[in-house]
């Protein structure tokens, strides 16, 4: 985008559509974060601005999600949906729509879309057999067993017949357009990255799924349901009107500026996104730009690693704009970076409170008091020669004007605002050195109110510039100030797009001030134990709400081993200490905080139910050598198959690595017996054997049983295991 885009009339920006498999964190507040400043500054350089975000809600995944939180997937998504735009809109969020895949605007243009790739020639029905990711919703090369190349976990087996996308037909277009369109996709390791799998070859992707059912159908054959990524893809064009009589939106704002992504999903964005679109006859976006991982305790944030982070907490403590700072000033954007509640409160103490807060307090509380709140006027009377720090002051506002406008419009936050707080320091400095509050014995008095009101008003003037800058960046705070300024509303003057003629000398004087009002109370020592301690509760309800911990309930019929993460030793941090027992990815809100719309299952035990059945189940102790007698071993499934008659059992074969053995399990209802084979499970090894349905079972695998209904999820590793080895 920068200049090219800023100049031309419209804007339109994407964030990802999220999954509602499990509540918002700090991570999808990111990317949605990063989307808001940028549309704000758009919004107030004059640039007609469509801001887009939503919630991904179709596929297997959250299909299974559901079934295991006993919820109907319509009525899951429903409440998670809402948890993420209630915490938009708590944040302050400025979208300009939020689409749901569940909507019958968005089906309906999916399904437009997907008739007119078949009609175009790009849609064939054939058969797949391979390996699929659920948790990625990703088709996956290799055999039975293969690890998704994303995150790590064991890819499921698929045999299906699908329809297939002609991917394979793009691989020179993909290049060609790459080629002639450098600025496409950043940061430069996206773009090496999605390069080189193109120039690996492309396959046909395929489109269709048939064994699950919560999906958007194939029109005129029903029994398929669309692919979730077509689906989630075509959101950037379905919640513009795209394939409607209604899509003047489709024209006015399509090609999207910016796709604002998190790298994990570029090839979805930067492969497969742009071929369905020139099959389809649509023009690709002007640009998919990845954000990097915000990392918590040294490991991405995410639900199925349990070291997330809301941004509810950081909002409640510090507010909406203490963690916008933060994000875009402490990452430089694309990086992965830490989140850390001491840099957030380093952070927020040193640039905020003492910062730019202080400032302003310094000297709006002057000019109350020397000039009783009016902006005094700047006449001779003082020479000013013995200012030269004035000129400066005024160079570097224009210079911080437009080194902030590139920075910003690169997505270059982090050096924008550092550029911005260059202007803050010097600002102070300049008060510091012209000290307006001391008069010297030797100056007299029609020198000192001259003095003072030329280093107030220049003062003031500074802020108002720095405040019109930051205030994409720091909304709530910007319009505090504006206030206090005399200039009004500052939603109102980005309407009126105050950006595009921002020059030194806007402050008028004679402008009256209004009352300071604090903007960043400094944070005190307990504002960390205080965001730890609301996290801590917040794990335990939800953990608690969910039928009590469980630990290998991560994510549904998916063994958790993410392997590109980071595995360094976590540094102890406040989080660590108390940190509670990850919260099931499948947990959703009590029926109480969900919205309205999202009614509890009949039999859902309450959140208070759950912790009075377990008090009441009385404490019964083993002995260390009791648990030794149970010997817990890594076995693979090999074999996975139906028994005839018995609707509940499955028949496994499962490698223990030294000898292979049978084993009946009661799991036949909540998992399909060929998306077990590959799988490593953990089984008890020394159970007596004991036949079942005239078979022999030797060992019982060990899931998690969830409520309302036991539903179970089976153990697994985030590391690999070798078979056999002993769980001790
Ligand atoms: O991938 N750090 O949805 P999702 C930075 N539905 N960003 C993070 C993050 C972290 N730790 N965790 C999440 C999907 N994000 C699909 C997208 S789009 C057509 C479909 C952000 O719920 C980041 O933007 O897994 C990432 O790409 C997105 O949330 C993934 O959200």
């Amino acid at each position: 985008m920068t200049d090219q885009a800023a100049s031309s009339s419209r804007f339109y920006l994407t964030t990802p559509i999220y999954y509602v498999n499990a509540r918002p964190h700090l991570g999808h507040a990111y990317s949605t974060i990063v989307c808001d400043a940028i549309a704000r500054r758009k919004r107030a350089l004059g640039i007609d601005t469509w801001f887009l975000t939503g919630t991904d809600e179709h596929g297997q995944k959250i299909e299974r999600s559901a079934k295991l939180a006993g919820r109907t997937p319509q009525e899951f998504a429903t409440a998670i949906s809402g948890e993420f735009r209630a915490l938009w809109d708590q944040l302050g969020l400025t979208y300009d729509d939020f689409i749901r895949t569940t909507e019958e605007r968005h089906k309906r243009s999916v399904q437009h879309l997907f008739a007119t790739l078949r009609d175009r020639g790009y849609i064939y029905k054939g058969s797949y057999t391979g390996q699929y990711c659920v948790f990625d919703e990703l088709y996956v090369d290799g055999p039975p067993g293969t690890p998704c190349p994303d995150c790590g976990r064991i890819t499921e087996t698929v045999s299906e017949e699908n329809y297939f996308f002609k991917l394979s037909a793009f691989e020179r277009r993909l290049l060609e357009f790459y080629e002639a369109n450098p600025g496409f996709m950043q940061p430069e390791s996206t773009r090496r990255e999605v390069i080189s799998f193109v120039r690996g070859g492309l396959k046909d992707l395929s489109v269709s799924r048939t064994s699950f059912s919560w999906g958007i159908p194939v029109p005129g054959d029903e029994k398929h349901v669309i692919y979730v990524w077509l689906d989630a893809l075509a959101n950037y064009i379905t919640a513009l009107g795209y394939g409607t009589e209604n899509d003047e939106k489709f024209k006015k704002y399509w090609p999207a500026d910016i796709h604002l992504i998190g790298k994990e999903i570029s090839r979805f964005h930067c492969v497969y996104w742009p071929a369905f679109l020139m099959a389809a006859g649509i023009e690709p976006p002007s640009s998919v730009r990845a954000n990097g991982w915000l990392l918590f305790d040294q490991g991405k944030m995410s639900k199925s690693r349990g070291n997330i982070v809301r941004a509810e907490t950081v909002h409640a403590v510090l507010g909406a704009d203490a963690l916008r700072y933060f994000l875009l000033r402490e990452i430089p954007f694309g990086q992965d970076g830490n989140f850390t509640f001491d840099a957030l409160v380093q952070r927020y103490n040193g640039d905020l409170a003492n910062g730019y807060g202080n400032l302003v307090s310094r000297v709006v509380n002057m000019v109350h008091k020397f000039f009783g709140g009016v902006v005094p006027q700047i006449n001779g009377g003082y020479p000013i020669d013995e200012y030269p720090d004035e000129t400066a002051l005024r160079i570097r506002a224009g210079f911080t004007i437009e080194q902030f406008a590139k920075r910003f419009d690169e997505l270059n936050f982090s050096q924008a605002l550092e550029s911005l707080w260059i202007m803050v320091a010097e600002t102070d400095g300049y008060l510091t050195a012209n000290a307006p509050w001391k008069k010297p014995a030797d100056r007299s008095d029609a020198d000192h109110t001259a003095l003072q009101a030329r280093v107030l008003a220049t003062a003031a003037e500074a802020i108002r510039i720095i405040t019109a800058l930051v205030y994409p960046v720091l909304p709530d705070a910007a319009a505090k100030v504006w206030r206090q300024l005399g200039q009004g509303e500052i939603a109102d003057a980005a309407r009126a797009s105050f950006l595009t003629h921002l020059a030194w000398g806007g402050l008028k004087p004679g402008t009256q001030f209004a009352e300071p009002a604090p903007l960043f109370p400094r944070a005190e020592k307990d504002a960390i134990e205080r965001m730890v301690q609301i996290e801590e509760e917040n794990n335990k309800s939800v953990i608690e709400a969910a039928g009590g911990p469980s630990p290998a309930q991560a994510e549904p019929a998916a063994a958790p081993a993410p392997t590109q993460e980071p595995k360094k030793k976590a540094e102890k941090k406040p989080m660590e200490e108390t940190k509670p027992t990850p919260a099931p990815e499948s947990a959703i809100p009590p029926a109480t905080t969900a919205p309205a719309s999202a009614a509890p299952a009949a039999s859902s035990p309450t959140p208070a139910e759950v912790p009075a059945q377990a008090a009441a189940e009385e404490k019964q102790y083993i002995s260390i050598d009791d648990f030794a007698k149970v010997e817990l071993r890594v076995a693979q499934v090999l074999v996975a198959e139906r028994i005839p008659k018995a609707d509940k059992l499955l028949r496994l074969e499962v490698d223990l690595g030294y000898e292979k053995r049978q084993i009946l399990a009661g799991i036949a209802q909540y998992y399909e017996p060929e998306k077990l084979i590959g799988r490593k499970i953990v089984i008890v090894a020394n159970l007596a054997p004991r036949k079942m349905r005239g078979l022999e079972s030797n060992g019982m695998l060990l899931a998690a049983s969830l409520p309302p209904d036991g539903a179970p999820v089976l153990a697994g590793f985030l590391e690999e295991v070798p078979l056999g080895a002993r769980l001790k």
